[in-house]
């Protein structure tokens, strides 16, 4: 049985739960509030020192934090991720991708309109922000237009790390209109057995 701390509006956190609810493995949510920072709290501090969700403890009471080591501990050895060296290594790749390069831009675009409520004195970051978020989804959708996923021709984690935000990147007003490949990827990766929708 795993341990959970997340908050359902974070796609960070939605990763988490859409591997475990994939690979049918038992988990209890525990509702951290960002919002009103009960990431910031002592007792919270002291599980996970960077103050950030998703955060797991397994059974052992080891605690996990950053959401893609999390899929990588989670779903090590089923058919989320490649047995194969350089496969593997793509996958990781775009892993890193998403942290570096889209999920910086793509989410926090999206944290500042649906949840800050788009504040004056946030308008120039937020623009930087749907700019740099475009660049990282071009380079999603020129990979797209020749693949059907992002590593092994087939959905690993890599999909579900890179899905999260990207599905939800209008909310930050990134339009998706301009990118085809990324739709037709996205109904793929809703077609996947149990995929579970955000719940936010
Ligand atoms: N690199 C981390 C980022 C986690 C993150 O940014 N968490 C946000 C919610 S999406 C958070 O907990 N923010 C609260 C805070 O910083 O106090 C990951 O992938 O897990």
């Amino acid at each position: 049985m795993y341990t959970v701390y997340g908050d359902r509006k974070s796609g960070n956190c939605y990763k988490v739960e859409l591997v475990l609810h994939q690979l049918g493995l038992p988990y209890e949510w525990r509702a951290i509030d960002v919002l009103k920072k009960e990431t910031r709290t002592p007792e919270f501090l002291a599980l996970n020192p960077n103050g950030q969700v998703p955060l797991l403890v397994n059974a052992d009471g080891n605690a996990l934090p950053e959401s893609n080591a999390i899929l990588g501990y989670l779903a090590e050895g089923s058919g989320l991720v490649p047995a194969d060296r350089m496969a593997r290594a793509q996958m990781l790749r775009w892993m890193f991708f998403e942290q570096y390069t889209h999920e910086p831009n793509v989410a926090v675009a999206r944290f500042i309109v649906a949840y800050l409520g788009r504040p004056p004195e946030h308008e120039e970051t937020l623009r930087q922000k749907i700019e740099n978020g475009h660049k990282a989804l071009a380079v999603m959708e020129r990979h797209l237009e020749k693949h059907s996923f992002f590593a092994a021709e087939r959905y690993t984690i890599a999909d579900i790390a890179l899905y999260a935000y990207t599905h939800v990147a209008e909310q930050g007003l990134i339009e998706l209109a301009r990118y085809p490949a990324i739709h037709a990827w996205m109904e793929r990766v809703r077609r996947q057995p149990r995929h579970l929708p955000m719940q936010a």
